[in-house]
């Protein structure tokens, strides 16, 4: 049955997208005036090989006699105000002097032809197919010859969706493209990025994005019928009531996720991953560490890269205190409550962006480019690293859960009180731990959403729930800087047959913090992944637990740099859900979640082991002093 007040409306998204950084009417209208002082602007259509027309804005700077390169950016969030980037975030790269051009994707806004969600790469040897690479080629083919002066060189670059297309670009490059900085890049939909990680299906950006996409060719958020969607997703009940209700089996994305929820051939085709041969074009990755969407992709692509790259040295990686995104922000100095110290955003497009292009495109400086240069939050600095993550600079260290809500480096025959061997809850399907504070704001909520800096909120509100687990450590009696991959070693057992096991990794600031009490006790995420237990076999292997069984469960948390300060504790959160940005598990195995019935969803008590036999633990990569 349809709501009338679930109608959906079209408003315009909110999606980070580089070139719309100024949202206020005014303010736009001002910034496209001074793009039209600035630059000769023009409206074409480009045809791709197969004559389909692509919505292509170009901006020549007004009275260029020098060839000038391109920068090109191509995306599906529409290109109609992309003269607005001008101001910021394309600020520095307008000031050294390029031509920049704009370009609705395939299927999107002005573009004709089909939208395929992340179209996969062609397959090797098929000439006749297209894919993004091939409309990138054809467009550059098209700019060289039609639009002058240029000087036969173009780099790309963009954020998420259009870092991704920036990426794809390199798979059979355009020999005019000459540098890229894919940034915040999905990789990986199902094991890492913004639809599912680790099999675990993130529902509410997972839904509400496919909505948004597929439901006109321009953005259109989903129209909730409540503020709090955390009320919404509960009520929806089963996932097979999203297309009974809401979607009507036409947004296809959806309908993809139902039919394909295991790791199988169509998730293995839309990863880029694979199609990654060879480092073609210089490369500079960058990832944010509190990217709420995409920060498995941009690690895992320069993690690809770097296979092909120990002679060339073509591909780099900056990784600074940012969400989705944040690099392009005003400053970059604080996010959430957390105050970095320095613009670190200015920084990076300023010292690390802008350089990076002029000296490939125009030939200008010294390419000065760490291999690595990420951000160590805790002491607020820039670090360079020869490899990322670094491989001789660290030493593993192992912090096991004790009895009591210990967490400590000694491992846990060490200590008597570890005899009873586990911690235990019960996780309610009925009564989800929520992933951020309620209200939870639809994600792209035209109002204002909580969704950009959810993964630094304080972890208090959920600290104190029973079917939360928490360790911690005495205070520091010495800064612990870790660098490197930070991986969840639990041992696990559940009374069902199917669980979610979520592990955070969490800084706990001082009570005593007169310098800022409105940090004091503030519960800092620092890692976090979610693990899907029916694929312990594998991902494309979906198995039931042995319920009551003792199971290793051990799953990345991925890379970070970061220190703990003297005086901060370590801490180490379990639990079974996180709603609703990953859908409930039933508990109970089914041989496809989006069909399961109400009547699978079962409460389940689980237990995490701290014995000898059974010493759950996080390994931390810390940095030899
Ligand atoms: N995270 C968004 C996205 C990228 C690619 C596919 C699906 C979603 C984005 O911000 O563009």
């Amino acid at each position: 049955m349809k709501r009338p007040a679930l109608l959906l409306v079209r408003l315009a998204t909110l999606v980070t997208l580089a070139v719309l950084a100024v949202s206020h009417p005014a303010a736009r209208q001002d910034a496209a005036a001074q793009a039209a002082a600035r630059f000769d602007v023009r409206d074409v259509m480009v045809a791709a090989r197969d004559g389909v027309k692509l919505h292509t804005k170009i901006f020549v700077p007004k009275g260029t006699r020098e060839p000038l390169p391109f920068i090109f950016l191509r995306t599906p969030y529409g290109v109609n105000d992309a003269g607005n980037g001008f101001a910021r975030p394309l600020k520095e790269l307008a000031a050294e002097g390029y031509i920049f051009v704009f370009q609705d994707i395939r299927g999107r806004f002005k573009s004709e032809g089909t939208f395929v969600m992340q179209r996969p790469a062609r397959a090797p040897g098929d000439a006749k197919a297209i894919d993004e690479g091939t409309d990138t080629y054809d467009t550059i083919e098209w700019l060289l010859k039609n639009i002058q002066p240029n000087n036969g060189r173009v780099g790309m670059l963009g954020v998420s969706y259009d870092g991704w297309t920036t990426a794809m670009a390199t798979l059979e490059p355009h020999p005019a493209l000459k540098a890229v900085s894919p940034q915040a890049s999905p990789a990986d939909m199902w094991l890492g990025d913004d639809f599912h990680h680790n099999g675990a299906f993130r529902l509410s950006y997972g839904f509400e994005y496919a909505a948004m996409m597929e439901t006109t060719k321009e953005s259109t958020n989903f129209a909730f019928d409540r503020y709090d969607t955390y009320q919404w997703y509960l009520a929806l009940g089963p996932l097979s009531n999203v297309n009974a209700k809401y979607l009507g089996g036409k947004i296809p994305t959806w309908n993809d996720y139902v039919a394909h929820p295991d790791y199988d051939a169509f998730w293995k085709r839309q990863t880029l991953v694979p199609s990654i041969r060879d480092v073609k074009v210089p490369t500079l990755s960058v990832a944010g560490w509190w990217d709420q969407e995409d920060f498995y992709g941009p690690m895992r692509i320069y993690d690809a890269l770097e296979k092909f790259d120990a002679a060339k040295h073509l591909s780099y990686v900056v990784v600074g205190p940012w969400n989705h995104g944040g690099w392009n922000g005003a400053q970059g100095q604080t996010l959430g409550a957390i105050d970095f110290g320095s613009a670190t955003s200015t920084y990076f497009r300023e010292q690390v962006q802008a350089p990076w292009f002029a000296y490939w495109l125009k030939d200008k400086g010294q390419l000065s480019q760490p291999e690595a240069l990420t951000f160590e939050g805790g002491t607020n600095q820039w670090r360079k690293w020869n490899a990322w993550p670094p491989k001789q600079d660290t030493t593993d260290r192992y912090l096991y859960f004790h009895a009591g809500g210990r967490l400590s480096f000694d491992s846990p025959d060490a200590t008597a009180a570890d005899a009873d061997g586990f911690d235990s809850y019960v996780s309610d399907p009925t009564h989800p731990v929520p992933y951020r504070h309620r209200p939870i704001q639809a994600t792209y909520f035209p109002g204002g959403s909580g969704w950009s800096t959810w993964l630094l909120e304080d972890q208090r509100f959920v600290t104190d729930r029973d079917d939360v687990l928490s360790w911690e450590t005495d205070p520091l009696d010495a800064d612990v800087a870790v660098a490197g991959e930070i991986v969840a070693n639990l041992f696990a057992s559940t009374t069902g047959t199917d669980s979610d096991w979520i592990v955070k990794l969490i800084d706990v600031y001082p009570e005593d913090l007169p310098s800022n009490w409105t940090l004091a006790g503030w519960q800092l995420m620092v890692s976090n992944e979610v693990f899907r237990a029916r694929y312990l076999k594998g991902f494309d292997q979906p198995a039931p637990l042995v319920a009551g069984q003792v199971t290793p469960v051990r799953f990345s948390l991925h890379t970070q740099d970061y220190c703990f300060r003297k005086g901060h504790r370590i801490m180490v959160q379990v639990q079974s859900s996180w709603f609703p940005l990953i859908d409930r598990n039933p508990q109970t195995f089914v041989p496809n979640i989006f069909k399961a019935r109400e009547s699978d969803y079962r409460t389940a008590t689980q237990r995490i082991y701290r014995s000898a036999a059974h010493p759950s633990h996080v390994t931390v990569p810390v940095v030899k002093k």
